[in-house]
């Protein structure tokens, strides 16, 4: 584990200094057994220390750092690119690569990195999940030993930002169908050329590298290419960004379009061929989504719960008096506190080798759609204040939009799992 990750951790104190506030006490109960609404299921007690502390680092450079400049970077819909060289100070990119600068933490950790990132703003976790599992994730299991050499200690560091293509106008769930295309260079030997467009890529107008999927032509099969900013030609090589954004607004989106762009043959990742390439760094991001979310949708609870103990209506009460608004509560936390489960559950047989893509399927599916419908319901207990983005809501619902949308849109994740459920194929 990286020494810098490392040096952040207060240790064993964090999980005592976290607030204790807790519903009854039962003279039945073990004095140790305590309900709190912030983890109602104790899911911390499956953490080890290890993954406690590297939590609560995440937790505190993001409250301290990324939540003090959220609002206006979200107004402004502005990325600022040195969250990535903070995030890469405190170890937390790639965090679960072994070597190369990394700090070769847990999936489970990783996944926690996600969550204290999100509960400020999805978009912040997009643009560090892209960086992790999307470039440095493909670049570590697919690249050669001199493309993991030059690239991922720069990218661990947030030095070079990078950029993960697989979408394309006219493709996006079907990525299968892609137009992009490489072909051998006319010319220059050891080059080949890249051609097509993609689109809504989170990072690229910022990317100094791009993994870009394209399908060879001399074989038709899909492979990954390593797009270097800095060896393109002027012309060969545009991502204008896509702005006016109605989520995500504190990260960047933009296209790829390339035009005859050469790229050299040692930049093709050599062994993996086909839609396993891409689909194997989405399984990590998936995974990371899927714990991400909660920590918007906790922050949503946390500050519903706060509204409601504040604001008196009918007889100066206040609305958390009220049992619609308790139930709307009650309901969140109670997703919130199954999808953390789950997610540790699959993080733990990922770190073992034994989660599949259907199970990550799963958990993004149903964390992603339960946090959208919880943090939409979470909503209204602010009533007209909603709409100020001053209450820290209306943003985090818009945002939940897309995590629903991207890495697999929710019902292509059905799909995945109908598929897996009954043996038959529904989506083609
Ligand atoms: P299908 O026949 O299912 O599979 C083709 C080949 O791929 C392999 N494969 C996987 N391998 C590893 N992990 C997985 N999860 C895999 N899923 C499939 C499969 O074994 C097969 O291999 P082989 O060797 O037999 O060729 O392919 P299909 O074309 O029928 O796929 C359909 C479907 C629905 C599963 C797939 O296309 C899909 O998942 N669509 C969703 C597209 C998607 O997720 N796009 C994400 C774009 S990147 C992004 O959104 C980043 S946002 C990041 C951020 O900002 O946080
Ligand atoms: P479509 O594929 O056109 O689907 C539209 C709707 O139809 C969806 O609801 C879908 O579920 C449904 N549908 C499609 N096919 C079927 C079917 N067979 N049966 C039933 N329903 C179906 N992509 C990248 O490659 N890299 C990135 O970094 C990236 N970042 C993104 C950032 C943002 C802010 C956004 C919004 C998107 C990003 N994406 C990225 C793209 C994202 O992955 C796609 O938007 C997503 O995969 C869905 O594709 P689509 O938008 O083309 O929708």
């Amino acid at each position: 584990m990286s020494r810098l990750l490392l040096r952040q951790l207060p240790g064993r104190v964090l999980a005592r200094a976290l607030p204790t506030h807790a519903g009854r006490t039962y003279s039945s109960s073990s004095p140790v057994a305590q309900f709190t609404w912030e983890d109602p299921l104790g899911s911390k007690n499956l953490l080890t220390e290890e993954e406690l502390a590297v939590s609560e680092t995440a937790e505190r450079y993001c409250q301290e750092r990324l939540l003090p400049r959220v609002l206006q970077a979200y107004r402004d819909e502005h990325y600022d690119p040195k969250i990535l060289l903070e995030m890469g100070e405190l170890g937390l990119l790639g965090a679960t690569i072994k070597g190369y600068g990394c700090a070769g933490v847990s999936n489970v950790a990783g996944a926690l990195i996600t969550r204290a990132v999100e509960r400020v703003d999805s978009g912040y976790r997009s643009g560090m999940s892209v960086q992790s599992s999307l470039v440095m994730g493909a670049i570590h299991d697919f690249g050669s030993e001199e493309l993991k050499e030059k690239y991922l200690p720069e990218l661990a560091k947030g030095r070079l930002i990078g950029a993960f293509g697989l979408t394309e106008p006219n493709h996006g769930s079907d990525p299968g169908s892609m137009e992009a295309v490489a072909r051998e260079h006319p010319q220059k030997k050891g080059y080949y050329l890249l051609n097509g467009s993609k689109t809504w890529i989170t990072n690229s107008p910022i990317a100094d590298v791009l993994v870009v999927w394209a399908k060879l032509q001399e074989t038709g099969k899909i492979r990954g290419f390593l797009v270097d900013r800095k060896q393109c030609p002027a012309g060969t090589l545009e991502t204008p960004a896509i702005k006016n954004k109605t989520g995500l607004r504190a990260s960047i989106t933009g296209m790829i379009h390339l035009q005859d762009c050469p790229v050299p043959k040692e930049n093709l990742f050599p062994e993996v061929e086909g839609l396993k390439g891409p689909f194997t760094c989405l399984n990590s991001a998936r995974y990371g989504i899927a714990l991400g979310v909660i920590g918007a949708l906790e922050d949503c609870i946390k500050r519903a719960r706060a509204y409601a103990l504040e604001r008196k209506q009918f007889k100066g009460n206040p609305l958390a008096k009220y049992q619609l608004i308790q139930k709307k509560l009650a309901d969140a936390a109670t997703d919130a506190a199954y999808g953390t489960l789950a997610a540790i559950q699959v993080g733990r047989l990922k770190d073992q080798g034994k989660a599949t893509p259907e199970m990550i399927s799963m958990i993004k599916r149903q964390n992603c759609d339960r946090v959208l419908y919880n943090a939409r319901i979470l909503q209204e207990i602010f009533g007209g204040n909603a709409v100020s983005d001053e209450y820290m809501i209306g943003r985090h619902v818009a945002n939940l939009y897309v995590t629903q949308t991207y890495e697999g849109q929710s019902d292509i994740h059905s799909l995945i799992l109908g598929r897996a459920i009954t043996g038959i194929q529904a989506f083609v």
